[in-house]
């Protein structure tokens, strides 16, 4: 993986190695140890019970041990460290490059996976996800330009041990579902690194967390990025605090998707007069 720092994080060269390239890179120096260590405890102290539902199916549900790995959702509303991360400065100018100077945010969760964690299946990201019903997607779909974005912060080190993520560079490159035949496992490559470090991907990247053989955790938060124009997944406005939105920076709202606000009602009976909008 390609590793740039605050400093040097140019856009152009990152987007070409996003789209043409391994599909992944490295950014460091982003975040503070006060402000990893501040979200840490935070997705400790939401995850400190396994989740009721199963959010991993296939072998960690099989083998029982899906309470190992656990998703911590709508970030947002548990701290404003999130909020900061989301919408760091350095991420921003390189998302607008990749995703559109509009670009919305999908979902920021957190996934904990703990000693003994079994990891995942290699899979593409939402709104690629189901990409196993190719029918359900537009003919022709194609990788060429993103749909998706994801942010990796690394709240622990990502290691062999510790399970850190794994991709399969360059398959963003040919937009499906990764299939047994693709040997994932014998051809994948490692998002290693430190906590604070940033992993940031192309989501058509065949990927996934590994197990965790080591004695400590590992966690991350996720941030899902996307066009103005795709559905997020998590309907963040809704799951806020009051007044969150009021107090929200630009660049927040922008996240939020509250600058792009369709669907709406446009009959000019229910909605007012909309001239000039159609
Ligand atoms: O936590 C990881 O290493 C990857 C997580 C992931 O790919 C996912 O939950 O979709």
């Amino acid at each position: 993986m390609r590793q740039f720092t605050a400093q040097n994080a140019d856009p152009a060269e990152i987007v070409d190695e996003l789209l043409n390239g391994k599909g992944a890179v490295r950014l460091t120096g982003l975040f503070s140890d006060a402000a990893i260590k501040e979200a840490r405890e935070i997705i400790h102290a939401y995850s400190a019970e396994a989740d009721k539902v199963a959010h991993f199916q296939g072998k960690a549900a099989e083998e029982g041990t899906f309470h190992l790995q656990r998703r911590v959702w709508n970030l947002l509303a548990k701290g404003s460290v999130f909020s900061d991360m989301a919408a760091h400065p350095v991420l921003m100018n390189i998302l607008r490059k990749f995703l559109g100077t509009e670009f919305i945010m999908g979902s920021i969760a957190a996934n904990r996976i703990m000693p003994g964690g079994p990891g995942q299946e290699p899979h593409v990201d939402y709104p690629y996800w189901d990409m196993y019903k190719q029918e359900t997607h537009p003919i022709g779909l194609n990788s060429s330009f993103p749909m998706n974005a994801q942010v990796s912060i690394l709240l622990d080190p990502f290691t062999m041990e510790t399970g850190a993520t794994a991709y399969m560079p360059g398959s963003q490159k040919e937009l499906r579902y990764p299939a047994e035949a693709d040997n994932f496992y014998d051809h994948c490559e490692r998002m290693l690194g430190d906590p604070g470090d940033v992993a940031l991907f192309y989501g058509a990247a065949w990927h996934c967390a590994m197990p965790n053989t080591s004695q400590i955790d590992r966690s991350a938060v996720l941030i899902n990025y996307l066009p103005k124009w795709v559905k997020p997944l998590e309907d963040m406005p809704a799951a806020l605090p009051d007044g969150f939105i009021d107090a929200a920076s630009d660049d927040l709202k922008q996240l939020l998707g509250l600058n792009y606000p369709y669907p709406e009602v446009l009959d000019t009976a229910q909605a007012g007069n909309t001239i000039g909008r159609t």
